[in-house]
This record gives C-alpha cells, sequence and structure tokens, in this order.
C-alpha cells in the first residue's frame, strides 16, 4: 500500500489534528513540509490552506475530511464513537471549533502574536484586544463540555478531541489566555491529562526556528 502523506507544517493546529488522528489510529505517514500557498499545497487545496493529503492516486483537502478517510480506510481504534448520537455530537463540535472558535482564538487572538504584521514584529493590539471577550466565551462553553467527563463526547478521547487539544495547547503559551485557561479548573485539566497523551506527545510541533538577525 502506499505510504499515506500530510502536506503542511507541524506548528499548525489543523496539521496537527491530522497528525494525532494518524497516531491514535497507528497509521504510519510521512509529513512532508509544505506552506500554505505553495505548489504542493495549491495542488490540492483550492484555497491553498494545509493540510492537505495524498494517498496514491487519492488526495483531499480540509482536516475533517483527511480524518474521516484516515478513520475508515485504515484498520485500528476508531477516532468517532459507532452509535448515531455519539457521531453526530463529534461532527457538532467539531464544527464548532472549525466556523466558531478556531476563527477568533486561532486566526484572530494566536496569529496577532504569532503572525503580528506590525512594523516592528511586536503583538497585534489590533487584532489581539478585540478577540478577548470571545475567546472568553468560547473557551468557557468548551470547559464547561469537558467538566462532564474530561472529554467533549462521551467518556473517550474522539476526534473531536483531536480538534481542541492542538488549539487549547498553543493557547496555554499566550498570556491572555494562559490566564483565561488558569481560571477555568475543568479546561486546564483537561488540557493537563491529555498533554502526557502518547499521540499528542508524538505530533508535538518543535519550537519555531530562532528569528533572522
Ligand atoms: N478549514 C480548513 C482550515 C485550514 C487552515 O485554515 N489552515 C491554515 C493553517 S492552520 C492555513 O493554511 N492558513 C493559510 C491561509 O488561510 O491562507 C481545515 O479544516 O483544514
Amino acid at each position: 500500500m502506499p505510504m499515506l502523506e500530510i502536506y503542511g507544517v507541524p506548528q499548525s493546529n489543523f496539521v496537527w489534528t491530522a497528525r494525532m488522528a494518524c497516531a491514535e489510529k497507528g497509521v504510519p505517514y510521512e509529513l512532508k513540509m509544505a506552506r500554505p500557498h505553495t505548489p504542493d499545497i495549491d495542488a490540492v487545496h483550492p484555497m491553498g490552506r494545509m493540510p492537505v493529503m495524498r494517498h496514491g492516486d487519492d488526495s483531499l483537502f480540509e482536516t475533517i475530511a483527511i480524518c474521516t478517510y484516515i478513520d475508515r480506510n485504515f484498520p485500528g481504534p476508531g477516532l468517532v464513537p459507532a452509535a448515531a448520537m455519539g457521531a453526530a455530537e463529534v461532527a457538532q463540535w467539531v464544527s464548532f471549533i472549525n466556523t466558531s472558535l478556531d476563527p477568533v482564538c486561532v486566526r484572530q487572538f494566536a496569529l496577532g502574536y504569532v503572525f503580528p504584521g506590525t512594523p516592528d514584529g511586536s503583538p497585534n493590539r489590533a487584532k489581539i484586544d478585540p478577540a478577548l471577550p470571545g475567546m472568553e466565551k468560547h473557551l468557557g462553553i468548551v470547559d464547561a463540555a469537558v467538566s462532564r467527563t474530561g472529554h467533549l463526547v462521551g467518556a473517550n478521547f474522539t476526534l473531536a478531541d483531536m480538534f481542541l487539544l492542538p488549539i487549547a495547547s498553543f493557547l496555554t503559551r499566550l498570556p491572555e489566555s494562559a490566564q483565561m485557561i488558569g481560571n477555568l479548573p475543568a479546561l486546564r485539566a483537561y488540557v493537563e491529562r491529555h498533554s502526557t497523551r502518547p499521540s499528542f506527545v508524538a505530533t508535538l510541533p518543535p519550537p519555531p526556528p530562532p528569528k533572522a538577525a
């Protein structure tokens, strides 16, 4: 069988999710380093976003599609519950994270630090500050959700958690979000507990390279 290939950079939360899905499932894969809007990515994703996947003659874009393929095409533990309600709840949280939580907490807030676009490279307060109330709301929602069982859905670690954990982990490293998570006991415990998970440890992104002098 051909080797599964994931294209992207490991610091992307979505690339991290796809890699965690492979690790949870025990699927061997090759991470092909590729930035957004470069030929390998543009060849598959119509908007030039990462990750994209190739497997033999098949290719996919959008993380949920890639993870669904990984889950259904390979043997190993299911990433989504078999029961209708559990599967629907995973879809619910993945959709919420992708369309509501990620835009505020990653695109607006975190990228205001990581890719500030300011003349001197300082954090982009014009992006960060307006994101804070929305971030507080979204983090409160997932705190309440994981307070029940320590997972987003049911009593097991599912694909929904693979979407949330990389984002929550990144947020513990930035000042305002770290403080918010510090004040949300269930979410704080969730990040601490699942950060020791083998699939998380095996896919932890390396620190960014030092800035050129
Ligand atoms: N909905 C897409 C989002 C992918 C995405 O936004 N990836 C980011 C990196 S985390 C990216 O490629 N951004 C570049 C851009 O939007 O131009 C998915 O689930 O895969």
